[in-house]
């Protein structure tokens, strides 16, 4: 196949590639829909995937990864930067001279009886100002799929990059070669130990090796959008952030943008798709994962949605708790670790009803029965507690009109949160911008229910939810936050911060999913300057009388434990967090140590 493209740079990068791990064969892809079923196809007939019941499910498919390969591996996670200060302590640095000859090893040989695909894509709409152009050199069909949904796949990519003579290099190899006669497995990868997902900051480069599950083989997502963008960013002055972000419109055709920073599985995508149970306000989808922001003209903080599609946690998705991703995946969709059923549609844990006919094939790819236990007592799950499904964004119902406008939408609110089964209120507001930075970098959270018995040692610091995505000194990061407010000024976005997970002996304290509209619409009364709030220590909440209980049954004892803040056990999180922030060293952020300061006085008075 002759090359699509005159550019030079890009030519020469993939004939190096090719030449590094001598594919059988390469493929220039352009992602029309011709491509996509093809390769569909082609999965099919090796039995990667499964084509699921047109009916039911149209055009869509499932796969089974292997299963040590189910999810992002933070530990063999990269920040190659030339000086070692320039990284950690959040993230893994390791020499970038070390790294690409341990690497160029690997991928030696590495797609040897494979096809080598090149996908030209786009985060962020094509062209646009603040989109960024890039190849994904990849050995996995299933990858180029994916990138279908998530990405903007394009030949007109080309024409920009030939325009431009810039493109985001992303390499990425299962890290499984074939040798002749050899047979395929169902999901190729390497072992845990020859896995390597690794970024290079100072060249904007990804080399990704053995694995071809989510965040590590998508290279677009998480390597690119956030962990090479937020060094970008970082540099450039402007912000790439875990965040969901949605428009919140009220009866009177006011409109708010919102934008969200929550650890991975702790709600983006339910939050970014609510259905609203305040009387008259809705909401709207803008991106469930990932914000680009930055200034505009008129000193506000504009963001754009990098992505094109949703990958979604699929347990837990049901007709009660998010109905907009259900019907974001009804067609078009690709599932990963999934329950197949017996008529071949997909099922997983809490979707709201039985698995039909009692079972199917689980995400290990063995017959399986809903009920089944292993030999400790414990019931086996169908679908992997990180499956996933792959939506197409423009199928989600409540999709923003404006959520591919290159302009960008302007933030009105930041919020960050957690899981907290106690200690932190339902909301509370920042005094400032400032103060709303040292939420950020202090959230927290607790990863399951059995972390209750342990009290405070299991609390997980997760600074803004970017933890494993933070590109550069997680510390520079935090005063890049400082900067960018003293730029936005009285623009800056006004903070919250969010628990909607506190647990009593009978579950959640607070219903949660759509009846969080009732706290968005608390804050925007807050922004319009609207009602009042009751000081606290730790920041200002909702009087009583300003929340929108109408149509809630909620009790007043409830509410109570919602609002409590116990500043003895608040004191707690905050011992924890000194003690998380000393790993900082010299780079923590003075005003950093100031608001802790400052907290630490008002709990204490
Ligand atoms: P990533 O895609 O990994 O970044 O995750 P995410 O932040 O988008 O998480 P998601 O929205 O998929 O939610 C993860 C889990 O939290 C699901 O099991 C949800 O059912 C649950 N969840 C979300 N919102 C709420 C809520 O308001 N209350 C309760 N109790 N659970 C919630
Ligand atoms: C997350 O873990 O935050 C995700 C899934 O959104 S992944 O794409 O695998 O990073
Ligand atoms: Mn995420």
């Amino acid at each position: 196949m002759s090359a699509p493209t005159t550019n030079q740079k890009l030519l020469d990068w993939v004939a190096e590639i090719e030449k590094m791990c001598t594919p059988d064969q390469v493929v220039w892809c352009d992602g029309s829909t011709e491509e996509y079923d093809r390769l569909m196809d082609l999965m099919v007939s090796t039995g990667m995937a499964i084509k699921l019941n047109e009916e039911k499910r149209p055009n869509s498919y499932a796969f089974n990864s292997d299963p040590s390969d189910v999810a992002r591996v933070e530990g063999r996670t990269y920040i190659a930067s030339v000086k070692e200060e320039d990284a950690g302590p959040t993230n893994n640095w390791i020499d970038p001279v070390e790294l690409k000859k341990t690497m160029t090893e690997l991928y030696s040989g590495c797609m040897k009886g494979r096809t080598m695909y090149v996908i030209p894509f786009s985060m962020g709409p094509i062209g646009s100002d603040i989109a960024k152009n890039a190849i994904e050199i990849t050995d996995s069909p299933y990858v180029v799929v994916n990138m279908h949904i998530m990405a903007r796949v394009s030949t007109e990519v080309l024409r920009l990059i030939e325009k431009n003579d810039d493109f985001i290099p992303c390499l990425h190899s299962v890290g499984s070669p074939l040798e002749e006669g050899q047979e395929d497995s169902r999901w190729p990868c390497a072992p845990i130990e020859k896995k390597y997902i690794a970024h290079f900051p100072e060249e904007n480069l990804i080399w990704s090796y053995g694995s071809g599950y989510g965040g590590n083989a998508l290279l677009g997502k998480k390597c690119l959008a956030l962990r090479i963008a937020s060094a970008m960013a970082g540099r450039e002055g402007w912000m790439a952030e875990h965040m969901l972000i949605l428009r919140f419109t009220s009866p009177e055709g006011k409109q708010y943008h919102i934008a969200a920073a929550f650890p991975s599985a702790c709600g983006k995508t339910n939050l970014a798709m609510l259905q609203s149970t305040v009387p008259g306000w809705k909401v709207e989808t803008i991106g469930d994962d990932i914000a680009w922001m930055k200034p505009g003209e008129d000193g506000r903080l504009y963001a754009i949605n990098p992505e094109a599609g949703f990958f979604g946690v699929a347990p837990g998705t049901a007709e009660y708790s998010n109905p907009m991703a259900l019907a974001s995946c009804a067609s078009d969709a690709i599932f990963t670790n999934v329950v197949v059923t017996e008529d071949k549609d997909v099922w997983w844990e809490d979707m709201g009803y039985d698995c039909p006919n009692g079972g199917g094939t689980d995400w290990k790819n063995n017959p399986w029965k809903q009920g089944d236990v292993d030999a400790d007592g414990n019931k086996i799950k169908g679908a992997h507690p990180n499956s996933r499904f792959t939506a197409r964004a423009d199928h989600c119902p409540v999709i923003c009109p404006d959520w591919e406008n290159p302009a960008g939408v302007p933030i009105d609110i930041f919020v960050f949160g957690g899981k907290r089964t106690s200690v932190m209120p339902l909301v509370h507001e920042a005094f400032d911008f400032e103060q709303g930075v040292y939420m950020g970098a202090t959230a927290s959270s607790e990863p399951t229910a059995a972390a209750l018995d342990l009290g405070n040692v299991s609390l997980r610091f997760d600074p803004f939810a970017m933890t494993p995505f933070i590109g550069y000194h997680a510390g520079d990061y935090m005063q890049h936050w400082f900067d960018m407010g003293e730029k936005l000024g009285d623009k800056a976005p006004k903070c919250f911060y969010v628990n909607w997970f506190q647990k009593d002996e009978s579950g959640f304290v607070w219903p949660g999913f759509g009846d969080n509209s009732r706290v968005l619409k608390w804050m925007c009364d807050r922004v319009e300057g609207k009602v009042d709030a009751v000081e606290t220590p730790i920041g200002l909440m909702p009087k009583k009388e300003d929340f929108c209980f109408e149509g809630l049954d909620l009790s007043d004892e409830a509410w109570e434990k919602l609002m409590t803040v116990d500043n003895a056990e608040f004191l707690k999180t905050v011992e924890n967090a000194k003690e998380y922030l000393a790993k900082f060293g010299d780079k923590l952020p003075a005003k950093i140590s100031e608001q802790l300061e400052k907290l630490e006085a008002r709990l204490n008075a």
